[in-house]
């Protein structure tokens, strides 16, 4: 049996602007994650490089900041049994083009960029992305 556990995830400024989000966290809780955290945000550049700064070599950067501060996102901290798997598994590949049927990508994301949602690859990530964005006593 898995333990529950908690992950990041954010419904970026493509759904939240073409009034996605609640559909997509129907899909979330329908899948079993619980809400622990949720805020909404419009993330400043220095937020937004922030938080990517893994990704700060790649050519796609400048472009990927540009999006992700065009509009605000639903920030989110999501709780269930192999949360960080699973919602992987809910969220589809990250080119939605890939992305499997019934998945979060393949039903409302639009490209590999604007990708609709993001989650967390892993439990380190998961726990810097979390602290990041949310206090501990912050999150029910
Ligand atoms: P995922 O979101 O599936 O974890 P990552 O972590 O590889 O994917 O990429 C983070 C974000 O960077 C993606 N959600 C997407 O918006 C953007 N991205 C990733 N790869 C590309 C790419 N080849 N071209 C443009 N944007 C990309």
């Amino acid at each position: 049996m898995s333990q529950v556990e908690r992950t990041f995830s954010m419904i970026k400024p493509d759904a939240v602007a073409a009034g996605q989000a609640g559909r997509i966290l129907a899909v979330l809780e329908e899948a079993g994650f619980r809400i622990a955290g949720m805020r909404m945000v419009r993330m400043t550049q220095a937020q937004a490089e922030g938080f990517y700064a893994v990704h700060r070599e790649r050519p796609f950067f400048p472009s990927l900041i540009r999006f992700i501060t065009e509009g605000p996102v639903i920030l989110l901290a999501l709780e269930r049994e192999d949360a960080i798997r699973k919602l992987r598994e809910v969220m589809g590949a990250t080119n939605p083009a890939n992305a499997a049927e019934g998945t979060i990508r393949k039903q409302f994301a639009a490209s590999i960029e604007r990708n609709c949602i993001h989650g967390s690859d892993a439990p380190q990530t998961a726990a810097v992305e979390l602290a990041y964005w949310f206090r501990t006593v912050d999150l029910v």
